[in-house]
């Protein structure tokens, strides 16, 4: 008796106890041919390798967290096949450490009767509160409901952003972030657009003249929280599935040839499909969400981070749906309007073709199901070393984004 409660004690603690990292390394591995590439791919199916990107492109280097007990026979490993790697942190938990007291001290750093800025990143809780504040001081072109609750019982706002001309046939750009919980500058990115379309109206008002928009900056708050309190790199929902795992990967949860490729059966794996499709009640309120839009949908963007990507259907199949065109031309107008602005280059193409093919994604939804004919996944730029951008670069990232958010729904307005 005493033993089990002990076991159960010692389960639960670790469920609880805070992630440091000491010690972790991160490691960029760059492939020279096919043969160093495939090797990667079958070292990114061990759970001891977390990969925060596997890109199909050759040129381009998959970067890998590496927790202290396996980091020898990992490089052995890489060494042995010869495959070059350079360590780009050598002890991620001093990097955390500091990106974290350096967020704490700029949190207090809000302008008067604001729960936001675009210095530091909030807590769900400051994001929620900036939405009511927009509905209070813009009340006739700021409507702000709560969806649905999280696992946890977090409320999961949407804002929904108008001209306030009182039409109600209008179509409309269905925008999301946080779907996954570590990428926070894509929760501070939605932010920003927030902050465009209500306090900077005059500047933007033609596209909200034939549309309205609607924006959930925080499908997975549970995640969120939990990746601000005691794993900064948890990227799943937080539902308990057995005794020691924890959340489903939200993004492999949709019910489109969901868990076909790309996704885990195993709970624990940070790409866990979930017990059934939608089983999250995340996922439900973005496809209940969806669904109700179906044909005034025009445009569905989902932020995310990182690599600089713009990507679209399928993420399910390397064929290209038979409207693709239109997609990529959206797309493309995107990336063009970020690269003459800052030189940042953003890769255009469908999920599978120019990352990894992964089914169960909302955007596949988002398009296969819920008839948006322009649904694209935005990849946003790599901070620190991958997910953890410092303060000082989250205003330049979110303007960046804004520019090229702002250049497709150009398009899609234009289009439809
Ligand atoms: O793997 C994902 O869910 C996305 N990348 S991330 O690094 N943010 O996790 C890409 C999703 C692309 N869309 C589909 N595969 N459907
Ligand atoms: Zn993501």
């Amino acid at each position: 008796m005493l033993k089990q409660l002990a076991l159960v004690l010692l389960l639960c603690g670790l469920a609880l106890a805070e992630e440091t990292y000491d010690g972790y390394k991160i490691y960029d591995v760059k492939t020279n041919n096919p043969l160093e590439k495939q090797l990667l791919y079958r070292l990114s199916k061990n759970e001891a390798y977390d990969f925060f990107d596997l890109p199909r492109s050759l040129d381009a280097p998959s970067r890998v967290m590496v927790k202290p007990d396996d980091q020898v026979a990992f490089e052995m490993l890489l060494d042995k096949y010869h495959v070059n790697f350079v360590v780009v942190d050598e002890n991620l938990g001093d990097s955390l450490r500091k990106t974290s007291e350096d967020n704490q001290r700029m949190m207090n750093m809000r302008s008067a009767g604001r729960s936001i800025s675009f210095t530091a990143f909030h807590r769900h809780a400051e994001i929620n509160a900036y939405l009511d504040e927009l509905a209070l001081a813009y009340p006739s072109r700021v409507k702000v409901e709560v969806a649905g609750k999280s696992y946890e019982k977090r409320d999961i706002k949407t804002i929904t952003i108008s001209n306030g001309d009182g039409r109600t046939d209008k179509n409309v750009i269905f925008l999301d972030a946080g779907i996954h919980a570590r990428e926070w500058i894509a929760h501070a990115g939605a932010l920003y657009v927030i902050h465009q379309l209500v306090e900077n109206f005059a500047a933007n008002s033609d596209l909200l003249r034939d549309y309205d928009w609607v924006i959930l900056p925080v499908v997975n708050p549970d995640g969120y929280e939990y990746t601000h309190t005691n794993t900064r790199l948890w990227r799943k929902t937080r539902k308990p599935i057995s005794a020691s795992c924890y959340g489903t990967d939200a993004n492999r949860n949709f019910d489109f040839h969901w868990g076909e490729v790309g996704a885990s059966s195993y709970s624990c794996s940070d790409t866990y499909k979930g017990e059934t499709a939608f089983s999250e009640p995340e996922t439900q309120i973005v496809r209940d969400l969806l669904l109700g839009l179906s044909g005034r949908g025009k445009f569905y963007l989902t932020l995310h981070s990182y690599g600089n990507y713009l990507l679209y259907p399928w993420g399910w199949t390397s064929a290209l749906p038979s409207t693709w065109r239109d997609i990529d031309e959206v797309a493309q107008a995107g990336a063009a309007a970020i690269k003459s602005a800052t030189g940042t280059k953003y890769t255009v193409g469908s999920s599978t073709n120019v990352l990894y093919a992964a089914a169960g994604g909302s955007d596949d939804y988002a398009f296969g199901v819920a008839k948006f004919p322009i649904s694209i996944t935005m990849e946003l730029p790599a901070g620190g070393t991958g997910f953890n951008p410092t303060t000082n670069q989250i205003q330049g990232f979110v303007s960046e984004t804004w520019l090229g958010i702002q250049a497709m729904a150009k398009k899609v307005v234009q289009k439809y």
